[in-house]
């Protein structure tokens, strides 16, 4: 008996020793070998948080790398690049669009996961991959990357998806949402492999919420969306970017070009987005391109915002069903845009209130300003109380549709 217990003794000390020795190993990745060996000891031991590249390592990755653990995970890359160019397939299916499960980095978990400093670049398809699983329940997840740059992957560059079904079908989605910080760090030209593939992509369905802070950010480039928020089932949109570019994006589908920024709401709960110090040009699509449905409003606070030579709306603003718009803009320049610069549509129940200072729109193909309180679109007689725009210091000239602002059942007023 007393042997026994020596033994156990042993094996507990072995094991103990062990886990320091993976630990130590996780603190050394500078290898393919070695990050799926960290990865592969994290997936098994809960007690492994972290992931410690050596200083600017260089991996060539042959297959996507895949988290599945439980305990949140912090990557600390220092530095270091990872080629995913090697790593995985996809294919393309009746749309032409594309299918696949892979992404050079993967983590398949509804637990916190926060990388540093680490570049992943040219992805056979999805760069990092956080896959939410169906059953998640309780705290949303962090997602957290600071300096991380993921630069042309084929598909999407990151992708948080909480969506039961391949990419962007269905409604079915886990109980929790999604809480996504990005500070100092760049997505650059991804989406260049098959239609309809962003910068940034987070599909969050079935109950909770997006919540996204995005900070000194360079989201450009990209061949679908800069960045696309997508939420359906309950649950709201709550967007904050400062020094953050969305210029260049959406060429990739000619038909269906896309844009700087789109979030697109549906079904019970509102967006609410605080952008400050953006620049949104040169889009093929809308700039920024806001879309609510269902019940709930949009409020929208932007503040410094250049938005010019989009071929579309340089700012789109559209809600749909009950709920109100309020949109404050101060210090806006949407200028030389292929059709409206500042477009605001409100439909169903509910009005505009909107704010504009310091707001220059010129050279817009179509109107400079446009903002339209409808119950049903083009109704011929207003049945609701008019909304009300209030202009201060706003400038036009230039506008293909001349350079009055462009009302419906809103009351304009200047100051
Ligand atoms: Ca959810
Ligand atoms: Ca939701
Ligand atoms: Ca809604
Ligand atoms: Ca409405």
């Amino acid at each position: 008996m007393k042997r026994l217990a020596l033994n156990l003794a042993m094996i507990t000390t072995m094991a103990a020793s062990s886990a320091v020795a993976k630990n130590d190993r996780v603190n050394r990745v500078d290898s393919e070998a070695s990050l799926r060996a960290a990865i592969e000891a994290a997936n098994y031991d809960s007690t492994i948080k972290s992931i410690i590249f050596k200083k600017g390592t260089k991996i060539s990755l042959h297959a996507p790398v895949i988290y599945t653990g439980h305990q949140a995970l912090t990557v600390y890359g220092n530095g270091s690049e990872i080629d995913g160019s090697l790593a995985g397939h996809f294919e393309l299916d009746g749309n032409l669009t594309a299918i696949t499960e892979d992404g050079s980095l993967v983590f398949n978990t509804a637990s916190n996961i926060t990388i540093h400093k680490l570049t992943v670049s040219h992805s056979a398809t999805r760069g990092i991959v956080i896959n939410i699983p169906a059953d998640a329940h309780d705290k949303d997840i962090e997602v957290t990357l600071d300096k991380v740059i993921i630069s042309h992957s084929a598909l999407y560059g990151l992708h948080i998806d909480d969506n039961a079904d391949d990419f962007d079908e269905g409604f079915v989605g886990s109980d929790i949402g999604i809480d996504l910080k990005i500070s100092q760090s760049s997505f650059i030209g991804n989406g260049t492999g098959a239609i309809d593939f962003d910068g940034i992509r987070v599909d969050e369905r079935g109950k909770g919420d997006i919540h996204a802070v995005i900070m000194q950010t360079h989201i450009d480039g990209n061949g679908g969306d800069g960045i696309e928020l997508d939420e359906a089932g309950e649950g709201d949109v709550y967007a904050s970017m400062m020094h953050v570019t969305l210029n260049g994006n959406g060429f990739y589908n000619a038909a269906d070009l896309d844009d700087g920024f789109d979030i697109d709401e549906a079904d019970a709960g509102s967006i609410e987005v605080n952008l400050f110090d953006v620049e949104v040009n040169d889009n093929q699509d809308e700039g920024l391109d806001f879309d609510e449905a269902g019940e709930g409003h949009i409020h929208a606070v932007l503040r410094k915002i250049t938005a010019q030579n989009n071929f579309n709306e340089a700012i789109k603003i559209d809600e749909e069903d009950a709920g109100d718009i309020a949109a404050r803009m101060t210090k806006i320049d949407a200028s030389n845009n292929g059709d409206d610069g500042i477009q605001l549509t409100e439909s169903g129940e509910g009005k505009i209130i909107s704010n504009l200072h310091q707001v220059t729109a010129d050279n817009n193909n179509k109107y400079g300003i446009k903002m339209e309180q409808w119950v049903v679109e083009d109704e011929e007689e207003s049945i609701e109380p008019a909304g009300k725009l209030t202009v201060k210091r706003v400038e036009m000239s230039g506008n293909g549709n001349g350079d009055d602002v462009k009302i419906n059942n809103v009351m304009l007023m200047k100051k």
